[in-house]
Order: C-alpha cells, then sequence, then structure tokens
C-alpha cells in the first residue's frame, strides 16, 4: 500500500515512525489518512524486527481532530450504520507493541483521542491539548469523555469537554496527560531515545507490561492485580527472564532473544 496521508519509516531498524502528513489541514483525520494509519500500525505490529512505534504529526499539529468538512453532512443513520469516522480506532487499540504518540502544536478532538489511544505522550512545549466538539453541537466520540478523566480525573476532563478550552503541555504534564514535556527540536530525539530504550528490552516482557497497564483501566483492582500476577508468572517461562537475571547476577548486559 503506498502512503498519501502519512509517512513511515522506521529508525535504527528497531523503532517504526509514522508521521501524519495532511499539514494543509492540519492532519484532520478522514477516512484515507486513518486506513494508511491501520495499515501501518499493523505492519510494524507484524514485523519481528520492530519494537516500538511512535506516531506524530508535524510541528503545527499532531492532528485537529476528524475532518469537520467530511462529517458535516452525515446524518445519524450515515455514523451508526457506516464506517466513517469509527475506521480503524479498534486497530490502534489492538496494536500490541509499544506506541508512542510525539505529539507539538493541536491535538484536539479526535487528535487528542488518538494521542490518548497511543501507550504514553511525550510532548513539545508547544503542545495544545483538548476536546473542542461542544462547538460544533457535537461530543466526543473516540474516548474524549472515557480516556481523558482517567488521565487527568473528573474537573478537569469536565472542564474540557464542557468548555471546549485547549491545555497547554505544561498543564498537561501536570494533570497526568503526558508523561514528559521537552523542548520543540528536542521531540524527537526524546521520542526516539525512549523508543530505542524499550527496544532493547524483552519484546514479551515489554507487550506484557502494555497489557498489564492497560488493564487497570478495564476493571476492578483485584481483577487487574490477579492479572498482572498471571503475567508475572507467565514471564518465568521465558529465556528472556533467565538472560535477564543472569546478566544482572554476573554483572553484564544481557543480551534479549524476544523468546
Ligand atoms: N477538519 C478539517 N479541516 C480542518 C480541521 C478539522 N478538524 N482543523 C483545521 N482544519 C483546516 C482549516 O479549515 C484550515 O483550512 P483552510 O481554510 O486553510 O482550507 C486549515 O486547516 C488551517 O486551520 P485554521 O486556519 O483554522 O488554523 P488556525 O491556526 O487559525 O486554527 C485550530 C487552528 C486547530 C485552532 C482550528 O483550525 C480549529 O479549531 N480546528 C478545529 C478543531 C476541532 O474542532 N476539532 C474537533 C473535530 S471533531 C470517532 C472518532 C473521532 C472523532 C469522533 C468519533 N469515532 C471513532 C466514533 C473525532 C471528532 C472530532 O475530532
Amino acid at each position: 500500500m503506498s502512503y498519501e496521508m502519512i509517512t513511515a519509516r522506521t529508525e535504527g531498524g528497531k523503532v517504526g515512525v509514522v508521521t501524519l502528513n495532511r499539514p494543509k489541514q492540519l492532519n484532520a483525520l478522514n477516512n484515507q489518512l486513518m486506513d494508511e494509519l491501520g495499515h501501518a500500525l499493523k505492519g510494524f505490529d507484524a514485523d519481528a524486527a520492530i519494537g516500538c512505534v511512535i506516531v506524530t504529526g508535524s510541528e503545527k499539529a499532531f492532528a485537529a481532530g476528524a475532518d469537520i468538512g467530511a462529517m458535516a453532512t452525515y446524518g445519524f443513520a450515515d455514523v451508526y450504520k457506516g464506517d466513517y469516522i469509527t475506521r480503524n480506532w479498534e486497530t490502534i487499540r489492538s496494536i500490541r507493541k509499544p506506541v508512542i504518540a510525539a505529539v507539538s502544536g493541536f491535538a484536539l478532538g479526535g487528535g487528542c483521542e488518538l494521542a490518548m489511544m497511543c501507550d504514553f505522550i511525550i510532548a513539545a512545549d508547544n503542545a495544545r491539548f483538548g476536546q473542542p466538539e461542544i462547538k460544533l453541537g457535537i461530543i466526543p466520540g473516540a474516548g474524549g469523555t472515557q480516556r481523558l478523566p482517567r488521565a487527568v480525573g473528573k474537573a478537569k476532563a469536565m472542564d474540557m469537554a464542557l468548555t471546549g478550552r485547549m491545555m497547554d503541555a505544561t498543564e498537561a504534564e501536570r494533570a497526568g496527560l503526558v508523561s514528559r514535556v521537552v523542548a520543540l527540536d528536542k521531540l524527537m530525539d526524546e521520542a526516539l531515545g525512549a523508543a530505542l530504550m524499550i527496544c532493547d528490552y524483552s519484546q514479551i516482557a515489554v507487550m506484557a507490561a502494555k497489557e498489564s497497564v492497560n488493564r487497570a483501566f478495564e476493571g476492578s483492582l483485584s481483577d487487574g492485580i490477579m492479572f498482572e500476577r498471571r503475567l508475572f508468572h507467565a514471564m518465568f517461562a521465558t529465556t528472556d527472564q533467565k538472560e535477564g537475571m543472569d546478566a544482572f547476577v554476573n554483572k553484564r548486559k544481557p543480551e534479549f532473544k524476544n523468546q
């Protein structure tokens, strides 16, 4: 598949980098972009050489949301029956390798929701997050009323969803929406550094850690703890656990085989 609305490349043979690339529309998300994004993410997920994926946008916009022009004339029946707008959101959720969002500029509406579907967000100091759907006479539709409160708590999520205001990078970090804030010109270095660090670990342990943290947002604490316990036990069936612990005991660098 050739891409027109994204680019996909690898860094160091280990990190997949997807760049949203509709600059004139501030990376507004339409069906074609979502198809291309889904295809690229699935490809990286299936590639044994890739240990981590970064999703990023342009300096001005990670993504300014779903394409408003494209959905302006939709009726209820269109959006309910069809897969307009809804395309590939579940694909993103199904990616088992870590996905880092490297966000600069606007991450609004579906753009903020896309960033929140990634495993963590590293933000440039010019990043601005928001759920401005209320201004369009709609509400967030891809997790903005669900993932945002889990990330920042009810008060701020209500504030964002009801006023449509934007949060800058400092506020987003303080509120727990993003894990780190860096200068704009350091954004990709920082994201790549984190991704390469993850790539050096056992892919099995990395995938299990991702699965287990995600479980914290799905059910009860006791179910989550039990899920974590079982995955923890399962790690002892891997050769990577033997390698990691032997390397520590013998004061050497581990060489994980992802087995
Ligand atoms: N859609 C289409 N075009 C957009 C756009 C968008 N969301 N955002 C910006 N653009 C276009 C502008 O129309 C403009 O195009 P031209 O006039 O040059 O042709 C160009 O990008 C530059 O934008 P501005 O001239 O407005 O630039 P400014 O710097 O003045 O302002 C802005 C930047 C980001 C503050 C502003 O463009 C803005 O407010 N944009 C709209 C943001 C927004 O309301 N986003 C939420 C959209 S609703 C779902 C999945 C996803 C969703 C829902 C359901 N399912 C899975 C069920 C998502 C919904 C949404 O995101």
